[in-house]
């Protein structure tokens, strides 16, 4: 039966199984394809009848399996069903797994033995992140993965770039899920989704991170946000990097590793640089950076050893930490009056 475009699609509970088959129908019907949907959960009528509704909904119709159907009858009725109604792309919505549960795991084995699907796709919400690679493995240990399609990345972009590098995983990522809406699924951009959390709000984590860490260090405490400097951002960094170290900490960071050039002493010279540019201004300048103008840039540039492309870096960075810092201040009002823990 390896002429026919089975598509398997599984997962775990919620991960948006049963949500993402009707976008994938809905998605090739409008190209053109003649889809079909298998609701293929043998235990919860529920779910069959979920399926039932998105599929009336997007007009593809849905073969929905008896309580406790054997594979080789489910097999049995869709080729049944295809000779009557020809379909192209066949996708089967299986049933969810709380966690990887081993009778559920043999259900699953046996039915994707009896289909051979030529995809077994693995749909992941993204809000667990860096937590399901170990589910990623069982389910390609036990039944094999060929892809995966992350849902949910309209809330949390972090989980879908922990899970973007083909290397983290072994797997191509199909699709990303980014709205419950029918219409919701689009193509998979590792770059852009790990551009989006990797601007200066994550340099924020990792000082809300060492703030975390070092409470009790009130004098450093930015005292006031609207007044961040670049001494304020130089102390932050060396924060930073007093925890262990800079590569460890963007390690902290789901996707973050890939983005970094190999080898962990480029970005420990990354901070070495910018203290170097920090030092070498003088107080005034660093509690007033609208002071620099060219002139005081090219003076920092080479009294730090570095370039002066490298200080405009550093102060655009800096404008976006701070503006940053203002909008988040906004945001919380609490911040910082957190109790401090002994
Ligand atoms: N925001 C958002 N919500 C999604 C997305 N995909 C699925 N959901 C929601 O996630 C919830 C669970 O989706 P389902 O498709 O029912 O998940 P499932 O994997 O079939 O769940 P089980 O069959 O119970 O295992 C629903 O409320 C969906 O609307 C997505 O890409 N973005
Ligand atoms: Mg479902």
């Amino acid at each position: 039966n390896t002429n026919k475009n089975i598509w398997l699609l599984m997962g775990l509970q919620g991960a948006g199984k049963t949500t993402t088959a009707g976008k994938l129908a809905y998605k090739y019907k409008s190209q053109g394809r003649r889809p079909l949907l298998v609701a293929a959960d043998t235990q919860r009528p529920a779910a069959r009848e979920q399926l039932k509704i998105l599929g009336k909904q997007i007009k593809v119709p849905v073969l929905a399996v008896e309580d406790n159907e054997s594979p080789a009858t489910t097999l049995a009725r869709i080729e049944a069903y295809i000779k009557e109604d020809f379909r192209d792309l066949i996708l089967v919505d299986t049933a969810g797994r709380l966690q990887i549960d081993d009778s559920l795991m043999t259900e699953l084995d046996d039915l994707s033995q009896a289909l051979n699907p030529s995809e077994k796709i693995l749909v992941i919400d993204s809000m667990t992140g860096q937590q399901s690679l170990p589910v990623v493995n069982s389910f390609d240990g036990r039944i094999g993965v060929s892809g995966l399609i992350l849902t949910k990345l309209d809330g949390d972009a972090r989980g879908g770039a922990a899970l973007s590098a083909r290397h983290v995983t072994g797997k191509p990522i199909y699709f990303a899920g980014m709205s419950e809406k029918i219409d919701g699924l689009e193509p998979f951009h590792p770059k852009r989704i790990a551009g989006r959390i990797l601007g200066m709000g994550d340099v924020l984590t990792l000082i809300e991170k060492a703030k975390e860490l070092e409470e009790d260090d009130e004098q450093e405490e930015l005292k006031n946000i609207a007044d961040f400097s670049l001494q304020d951002m130089l102390t932050q960094m060396r924060r930073i990097k007093r925890m262990g170290g800079f590569m460890d900490v963007m390690k902290l960071i789901p996707g973050a590793n890939k983005m970094l050039p190999t080898g962990a002493e480029v970005d420990e010279g990354e901070i070495a640089r910018i203290e170097a540019i920090i030092s070498s201004m003088t107080d005034l300048e660093r509690r007033k950076p609208r002071l620099l103008n060219a002139s005081r840039r090219k003076r920092i540039a080479q009294g730090s050893g570095t370039k002066i492309q490298d200080v405009n870096r550093l102060m655009k960075n800096y404008e976006q930490m701070k503006k940053m810092l203002k909008g988040m201040n906004k945001r919380r009002p609490n911040r910082g009056k957190r109790k401090k823990r002994r």
